[in-house]
């Protein structure tokens, strides 16, 4: 772990002081955007091995973390200024977001009640160049897994959770040195061209995009949430200008299973610019900020000008799905090993469902990001 400190301060034994952003001048107050339509995507229940269950990604998630970072002062909280369509169309495919759009209402026009949940798919050896016009099957070729309702407020939370991410980049290229983007549903999931894992538009990448448009030559991803980011590396895998890394419960037996393998780098252009970094579940703390290491080393080797962080705390020894042993204390070290890349910072709020401690989890990283 020693070769990474030079890297890394925030990952030495002793908490660096003195040399942070608060002794440079800089207004190290960071702003939180936050999506107040959230409230809109409301699901009750999802499915888990064939029964109903409660829907683990819920409204009093981002509740409670508006209200810590509020309780902690962290700074001022605004409201998501409006961006064009546009800006989403250069992550997501536009077949996608016109069905995205419209799917609740033509659920409900079949009869649907509630929220609607795939039912089939286009598995391999069938077509998905083809769009039915079955509306079951418009879910199917759009998704990835049945446990990602969409509900009546799906696309209004995510829409407006989308320009949250945006007004975020733009607080960055507008010189701040962070700023956190409360919202949900999540998006590290959601590909190009489909949903699941509780995600539908993908809050970093888009964020990431805006900030290469807005003149960042390079920016890296960091995506800390337990399960790996594969719409995120599905996105940007065949570039070289956004560096994706990821740590996360290996897919061998963590969710989403079918992506987030170490052999898995890049293509084409983007050979060598995707880094996985799975870990068995139960991984213990010490393995876990190693891999964290590694991973800084290698966006200082990518020399990023700007870093967008997946942020999920569920990662959290507490959480109900996952199974990494991170405690509160331990994501405020998370948050001085970010700072130690000294990079303009968006964090954009993932998983994380121990709704008792998300708010003092979060609250942990952004403190101790402000603090390295
Ligand atoms: C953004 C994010 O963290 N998405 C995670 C999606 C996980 N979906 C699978 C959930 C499986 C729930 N398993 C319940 C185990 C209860 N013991
Ligand atoms: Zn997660």
């Amino acid at each position: 772990m020693s070769d990474f400190r030079g890297y890394c301060p925030g990952l030495s034994a002793t908490p660096q002081t003195g040399r942070g952003a608060r002794d440079r001048g800089q207004n190290i107050a960071m702003k939180t955007i936050y999506n107040a339509a959230h409230g809109v995507h409301r699901a009750e229940y999802e499915f888990f091995r064939g029964e109903k269950v409660p829907a683990f990604e819920k409204p009093e998630r981002a509740d409670w973390v508006l209200a810590a970072v509020e309780q902690a002062g962290l700074g001022d909280v605004l409201a998501p200024q409006a961006h064009d369509d546009s800006e989403i169309l250069k992550v997501h495919a536009e077949p996608y977001v016109r069905f995205l759009q419209g799917a609740h209402a033509e659920f409900v026009q079949l009869g649907g009640h509630d929220a609607a949940f795939p039912s089939v798919w286009s598995i391999r050896g069938m077509r998905s160049d083809v769009e039915p016009r079955n509306f079951a099957a418009r879910m199917g070729l759009y998704s990835f897994d049945s446990g990602s309702p969409l509900t009546a407020g799906t696309w209004a939370a995510a829409r407006a959770g989308a320009d949250g991410a945006l007004t975020g980049a733009a607080l960055l290229r507008a010189g701040e040195r962070s700023a956190f983007v409360l919202t949900r549903p999540p998006g590290h999931h959601a590909g190009r061209d489909f949903f699941g894992g509780y995600c539908f538009l993908n809050n970093a990448a888009i964020a990431a995009q805006a900030l290469r448009d807005a003149g960042s030559d390079r920016v890296a991803i960091l995506d800390v949430d337990y399960h790996h980011g594969n719409g995120t590396q599905d996105i940007f895998y065949d570039r070289a200008d956004v560096f994706f890394a990821s740590i996360h419960g290996d897919p061998l037996t963590e969710y989403p299973f079918f992506l987030g393998h170490e052999d898995e780098m890049g293509r084409g252009p983007g050979q060598g610019y995707n880094l996985n970094l799975p870990l068995s579940a139960g991984a213990s703390v010490d393995q876990w900020f190693a891999a964290l290491g590694t991973a800084c080393v290698a966006i200082r080797r990518f020399r990023a000008d700007a870093l967008v962080v997946s942020l999920g705390v569920d990662t959290f020894e507490g959480d109900p799905i996952s199974r990494f042993r991170l405690q509160t204390g331990d994501f405020a070290r998370l948050g001085a090993v970010i700072a130690g890349l000294s990079l303009p910072t968006l964090f954009v709020l993932e998983g994380g469902y121990a709704v008792d401690a998300i708010g003092a989890n979060v609250v942990s990283v952004l403190s101790g990001f402000d603090a390295g």
